[in-house]
């Protein structure tokens, strides 16, 4: 009998076909978290969970007594409850890799966007604002030989360094292990400490997974640390951020602006956020090419196979939960 599989969302169809042809596929079709309640229920009889987009939890795992394997579509993977899968003995697994350049790419987007207020310009185009060019007009900050600090330098940490490094910046990193020194002299990274970091940078992008030791790790003593002239990026977690501190020194002009794709409680957003004029906000969408989605998708249902086929998946999250 062939495995049952859950998809929790629609993905592509070249991707649901491979799914199809090896297991028994069952696919939420509405583009939509699926709550812990509706979601266990549907894992009942699932031996497969292929997670997009939602949050796989105790209460979720509890109904689902077959599951075998949870392939979340996603490198980060905070939203899966990790130990409580391990001590059920089900794997987890990620997709690293398709998506680093995307998200690099976003991040670069954002301190671009930022630094030359790129959003604010093309509002104040669009409403007929721009009656006359004025020397004094709208200016911003430059970016090329500027300092890019990179908190977590990790697969999409060393990308966002490397674009960095083709704008002439200099590059910082602080990270909880050092890169080995040939990949140091690669990129053009140095490693400082997290104080220097803070200090130095003109631009900040924070690159690190969320885990309790990441939480706030940006906090009010940190922005207080940073130059007011240096810009915050963030395409990695928002709780890595206290974004109420953030809020606070963006006001305050302690913070010259934030580029962000993610935020602290999202999809809610902080509600001063929205009325500031010195950040540029995405929805979450640092890996929301077409192409790299499909990548994403394709990976996770690779994962999802081989788990169930009793091969060690590639992407493995948790070794100790695997015979
Ligand atoms: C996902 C992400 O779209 O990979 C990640 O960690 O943040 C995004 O690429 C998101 O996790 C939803 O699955």
């Amino acid at each position: 009998m062939k495995p049952r599989i859950f998809v929790t969302r629609p993905i592509p169809s070249a991707v649901l076909e491979r799914l199809a042809a090896r297991g028994d596929l069952q696919v939420h079709h509405e583009d939509a978290s699926l709550k812990p309640g509706p979601l266990g229920e549907a894992c009942r009889e699932v031996e497969g969970l292929l997670a997009v987009g939602v949050r796989v939890s105790e209460e979720v795992l509890s109904q689902a007594s077959k599951l075998r394997v949870v392939a979340n579509c996603g490198v980060g993977y905070d939203n899966i409850d990790v130990a409580a899968c391990t001590a059920r003995r089900i794997a987890v697994t990620n997709t690293p890799g398709v998506l680093t350049d995307t998200t690099a790419d976003l991040a670069f987007a954002l301190l671009m966007a930022v630094a030359r207020r790129v959003v604010e310009c093309d509002a104040f185009v669009r409403q007929g604002r721009w009656q006359r060019w004025e020397f004094g007009m709208l200016w911003g900050a430059d970016i090329h030989h500027k300092t890019l600090g990179i908190f977590g330098f990790g697969r999409i940490g060393q990308a966002m360094a490397r674009r960095g490094a083709g704008f002439g910046m200099r590059i910082l990193y602080h990270s909880r292990r050092r890169a080995p020194e040939d990949l140091e002299r690669e990129i053009g990274a140095q490693f400082v400490d997290r104080e220097t970091l803070l200090r130095e940078s003109d631009f900040l992008s924070l690159h690190c997974p969320s885990t309790s030791e990441t939480h706030h790790a940006i906090g009010a003593r940190e922005l207080s640390l940073m130059k007011p002239s240096a810009f915050l990026i963030n395409t990695a977690r928002g709780k890595v951020v206290d974004e109420e501190a953030m809020v606070a020194a963006l006001e305050s002009k302690k913070l010259a602006g934030a580029g962000l794709d993610v935020f602290e409680h999202e999809p809610h957003l902080h509600p001063k956020l929205s009325g500031l004029a010195n950040v540029v906000l995405m929805p979450h969408l640092g890996s929301a090419t077409g192409e790299t989605r499909f990548k994403m998708a394709m990976l996770a249902a690779e994962n999802l196979l081989a788990a169930l086929e009793g091969q060690r998946p590639p992407n493995l999250v948790n070794p100790e939960a695997y015979p």
